[in-house]
């Protein structure tokens, strides 16, 4: 029997999956190197640990690595049920909450490389996690999409260590109870997109769709529904959305770099944030809580067809 040892958290409703032991450590001289090994050899393991009998499709599963840059602590690639990802905000504090939780870390700064690069997380006295990620742009203002059934629609392609399409469709109450239309729209939004060669730069593809709506809680700037890369919503007001947002909206000059901005989820978590200015760079910081959840054993017994996941 083979065994993935792993710990479970969840950052305002979205799962985190942190493998911590049983999955062979990929080569690479860089994090882009492992993750395309990752992709290349390992990819069975990716399914077998997010993926239905063991997971479903929400969970956002993270290796952990040793750095490849001198100042790190450590190395990420997050994965889902479809693929990888850049960056994952949510992943990112649910990481540093799990390495918390086993003892590894205290309080503090850490720097983590990512494939997309080096990002910065801080477990704060309160128990959040705070979040610097890469530098984020906006990308294409008011780019127009046809999508079959609807009509056309416009919204910012941005980046926020993934790309996103950011638009408003008042006409979608962005409630779980819309949850199928919500689903539906953002899918067919992806769909069209992807059909209409409309991309991120370099033809990167556009895998995460965001609506915003105004909100209701008296402590939030905004809500959202975040469709992910695969057949999942983000729980969480997604970090990476979060970033591509404020950085849409610092380049439009309706956020002030250094403003706060309080997004929130779909479900009513909440992470905050603003736009700092390096140089050049608009580098997001974001806020969020992650609690602990289960820590287990994954047992891939090779008599199981399924093993590998569904
Ligand atoms: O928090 O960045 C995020 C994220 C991306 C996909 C799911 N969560």
């Amino acid at each position: 029997m083979d065994w993935i040892q792993v710990v479970d958290s969840h950052t305002e409703g979205e799962p985190t999956r942190v493998v911590v032991d049983g999955w062979p450590q990929p080569p690479g001289a860089t994090m882009a190197e492992r993750r395309d090994h990752m992709k290349r050899h390992q990819d069975h393991l990716r399914t077998g640990v997010v993926k239905e009998p063991r997971g479903h499709d929400a969970v956002v599963g993270a290796l952990l690595t040793p750095p490849v840059e001198p100042n790190s602590a450590a190395g990420v690639v997050f994965f889902n049920d479809v693929g990888y990802l850049g960056m994952c905000g949510h992943g990112l504090i649910g990481v540093v909450r799990t390495l918390h939780h086993l003892g590894r870390i205290g309080q503090g700064m850490l720097r983590i490389d990512t494939p997309v690069g080096t990002v910065e997380a801080a477990l704060l006295a309160d128990g959040s996690v705070a979040v610097t990620n890469v530098p984020s742009y906006l990308y294409a203002e008011d780019a127009m999409v046809e999508v079959a059934g609807y009509g056309p629609v416009i919204g910012d392609v941005a980046y926020g260590g993934n790309w996103f399409f950011l638009t408003e469709l008042p006409e979608f109450v962005l409630d779980l109870r819309n949850l199928d239309a919500l689903m539906d729209i953002t899918k067919r939004i992806r769909r069209s997109l992807i059909e209409q060669g409309i991309t991120g730069a370099d033809g990167a593809l556009i895998d995460h769709v965001e609506l915003f709506s105004p909100t209701t809680r008296p402590d939030a700037h905004s809500r959202n529904f975040v469709l992910c890369p695969g057949n999942a919503y983000d729980r969480s007001p997604c970090g990476t959305g979060t970033s591509a947002k404020m950085a849409a909206m610092v380049e439009r000059g309706k956020l002030q770099p250094g403003q706060v901005w309080r997004q929130e989820s779909i479900v009513g978590g909440l992470f905050e944030g603003f736009i700092e200015v390096r140089g050049e760079d608009l580098v997001p910081h974001i806020r969020g809580r992650a609690f602990v959840t289960a820590e287990s054993r994954l047992a891939f017994d090779p008599a199981d067809p399924f093993r590998h996941g569904l």
